[in-house]
């Protein structure tokens, strides 16, 4: 397969890939591609995964749109149209920063995100001769699950297109019913905080069948006797009524047992096998997001847009208060002052970022859409870190010892 250096679209507008497959447009009437987000833990196979779908698709004259947010790869074996890589340094935020691999990547990705507004007027352009959107994460699955940023890009996704969390597990690696149930809690800890359809792709089955796997997420009484026959001191969980991890093993508590909440698929991205079923399994959970996810992130998207514009109001007016010139300034020198502030606050990010040559079509889509929403994200933290303090203040009244 073609290196991705090749064929890869930097964040500037010079969309390559665009020219080359625009001919191989397909009929989708109007239906916007299904985004499929891979995670999984680090050495799952979720870049290989995307490498052996993104030859499907291909095989198939649907190629897809393809996105590295790995910043830290040294190879990406897929033709990526947009490659992290491309706009975020992520050996020198390194040595910026003062910050190891994994803040580096962190921080890289948080710099890709604040130009994630780019990126979905990329994806707007090309939703007509698309039909999958693949995004391949980095490495270690919490940078993305658990930061701003991951937070970030999935509900943009969400919230203008069908958006499937696609969880790739080593089968190999989760023969043992603790290590597979840490895993699954994991999986599940993604799909309550995504909300999102989700469907657990068992890989590397070319080792090991999935079919224990699966047997362990549909019959509990099966994954108990698996449980009991562990000798490591875990299984006495299995003994000890009351304690937690016995209650997170509970199917009503997991939602695991149910197939209405998690599809599961064993695939081989190596050899290829399951991967039909895959997109089966894909085409069901965008049928899924339709029905019961898609109002929910409209909801969100008509909540953010509503924030945005009453915050672009409130600058406009500081804005015009600040200059002296009150409620005399135009509509039109308002918003120049407005986008000249919102470019001058790119620019100091500028170093690590690349901006391109060809910054006209740049200038189009800065609307510091992103920016606002990063703004809005840390509002809400803050916020949330302020209720925390509270309770924290109230219940400590009595116990806390005076450290102050
Ligand atoms: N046997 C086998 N090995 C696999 C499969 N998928 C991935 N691998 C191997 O697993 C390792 C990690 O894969 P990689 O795609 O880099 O994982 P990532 O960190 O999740 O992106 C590599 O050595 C792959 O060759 C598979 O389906 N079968
Ligand atoms: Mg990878």
């Amino acid at each position: 397969m073609a290196a991705a250096s090749e064929e890869s679209v930097k964040l500037d507008g010079n969309d390559k890939t665009a020219n080359a497959t625009s001919q191989q447009t397909h009929t989708t009437q109007n239906k916007k591609p299904i985004c499929v987000i891979v995670l999984g833990m680090a050495g799952s196979g979720k870049t290989t995964f995307v490498q052996r779908i993104t030859a499907h698709l291909h095989t198939h004259k649907t190629p897809p749109y393809v996105i590295n947010l790995d910043p830290a790869v040294h190879e990406v074996p897929f033709p990526a149209n947009i490659d992290i890589r491309d706009t975020v340094n992520y050996k020198e935020v390194m040595k910026q920063y003062s910050l190891g691999p994994n803040g580096g990547i962190v921080t890289s990705l948080n710099l890709f995100a604040t130009r994630f507004d780019q990126v979905m007027g990329f994806l707007e352009k090309r939703s007509q001769q698309c039909k999958h959107v693949l995004l391949d994460t980095p490495g270690q699955i919490e940078v993305f699950t658990w930061s701003a940023s991951g937070s970030i890009i999935t509900e943009t996704l969400a919230s203008s297109m069908p958006t499937v969390v696609v969880y790739v597990m080593d089968t190999a690696r989760n023969v043992n019913p603790v290590t597979f149930m840490s895993n699954m809690l994991y999986a599940c800890s993604i799909l309550y905080k995504t909300k999102l359809p989700f469907v657990v792709v068992m890989n590397k089955t070319d080792i090991v069948d999935h079919r224990f796997a699966v047997e362990w997420m549909t019959d509990f009484e099966a994954f108990q006797e698996a449980l009991e026959q562990e000798t490591s001191y875990v299984s006495n969980l299995t003994v000890h009524e009351s304690h937690p991890g016995r209650v997170l093993l509970q199917p009503h508590v997991l939602p695991l047992q149910s197939r209405s909440y998690l599809i599961c698929v064993g695939v081989s991205a190596v050899t290829g096998a399951g991967i039909p079923e895959f997109f089966d399994a894909i085409d069901k959970a965008a049928e899924e997001y339709e029905r019961d996810y898609k109002p929910a992130y409209e909801r969100l998207r008509k909540e953010r847009e509503d924030t945005v514009l009453a915050e672009q109001e409130a600058q406009l007016k500081k804005l015009s208060v600040d200059v002296g010139a009150g409620d005399t300034l135009s509509l039109d020198a308002k918003a120049s002052l407005l986008s000249s502030q919102v470019t001058s606050s790119h620019k100091s990010s500028a170093m690590y970022l690349t901006p391109g040559a060809g910054d006209n079509d740049d200038s189009d889509s800065d609307t510091g859409c992103t920016q606002d929403d990063e703004d809005l994200e840390e509002k809400k933290e803050y916020e949330s870190f302020k209720r925390f303090l509270v309770r924290e203040k109230a219940k400590g009244k009595s116990s806390k010892p005076a450290d102050t």
